[in-house]
């Protein structure tokens, strides 16, 4: 047997020949200890001139928190801001109509106003509106390219929903917007009713008819967000049906609103907005 087997056969494997020194008996150079043993982070390296530590430092930018979001729904007054400008102030009543007479009422307006699809003005182009409308009023009514013309002939139905919303409020209105969904596909944009001709402050007395829709409102940012609403809080009232809400104060200076499209079935639904109109000088 060459001298080299018998060396494989001795060991159980391949030992270096004699006159080749091993790795074991290398010398180690000084910084780095003999193995003893223990756990690889019980073993003290020895410390270089650049070593990092690391410690937890809070980040100088200020951790930012969104006022957590709110659903309304049931009724009450709600102070839904302060600010500057004044208080935002909601007041809701989920069953302000009975749903029988509610039912009735939907079917009057439905077959009753004279709804058209209207198109808005935006950066010049127009827009047909996902939804029907109808304006009733003594005084046209102008927003974002639309012009409703003044209309004085009110419905029967109107009349008596007017005269039912001013004796329950003693509020006063000479202007109102009827807004058709016909389906979850009709929405209406973020905006706000903060036309000239509503004056400051206006205070608006909103009642839904037919199915359930979501009404979200916004908190409009400070201008140092450059008009990002990320960090801003938002507010979801569902509109059910003979229900009424009212937005008064601030609530159109610092606050958006807006319905959204659905992505479940709805079926129509009407919202009667009351306003007061002031003549445009
Ligand atoms: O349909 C609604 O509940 C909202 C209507 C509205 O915001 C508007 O007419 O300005």
């Amino acid at each position: 047997m060459s001298d080299k087997r018998k060396r494989a056969r001795v060991q159980g494997g391949w030992a270096p020949p004699s006159n080749v020194r091993s790795d074991r008996n290398k010398a180690k150079p000084a910084n780095v200890p003999n193995w003893v043993g223990k756990n690889i982070d019980q073993v003290n390296l020895p410390s270089t001139s650049n070593e990092k530590k690391f410690v937890y430092e809070q980040s100088s930018e200020e951790l930012r928190q969104k006022p957590a979001d709110k659903v309304i729904s049931k009724a009450g007054v709600y102070d839904i801001s302060t600010e500057p400008s004044g208080i935002s102030r909601l007041r809701f009543f989920p069953a302000f109509i009975d749903p029988k007479d509610a039912d009735q009422m939907y079917e009057e307006l439905y077959h009753g106003l004279p709804w058209r699809q209207r198109s808005d003005v935006k950066n010049g182009e127009k827009y047909l509106q996902p939804r029907l409308t109808a304006w009733y009023g003594d005084h046209p009514y102008r927003y974002s390219g639309v012009t409703h013309d003044a209309c004085k002939e009110w419905h029967p139905t109107l009349q008596r929903i007017k005269h039912l919303l001013e004796e329950s409020t003693g509020l006063e209105f000479n202007s109102m917007l009827a807004n058709l969904y016909r389906d979850g596909h009709d929405s209406l944009a973020w905006h706000a009713d903060d036309e000239k001709s509503l004056g400051p402050d206006p205070t608006i007395a909103s009642i839904s008819l037919g199915d359930s829709r979501t009404f979200q409102m916004r908190k409009n940012p400070p201008p140092i967000e450059k008009g990002d609403y990320t960090y801003m809080q938002h507010i979801d009232v569902p509109l059910t049906h003979g229900s009424l809400l009212i937005m008064e104060g601030s609530t159109q200076d610092d606050w958006q609103h807006r319905i959204p499209r659905e992505y479940h079935d709805r079926s129509g639904r009407i919202n009667l907005t009351f306003r007061v109109i002031f003549p445009e000088i």
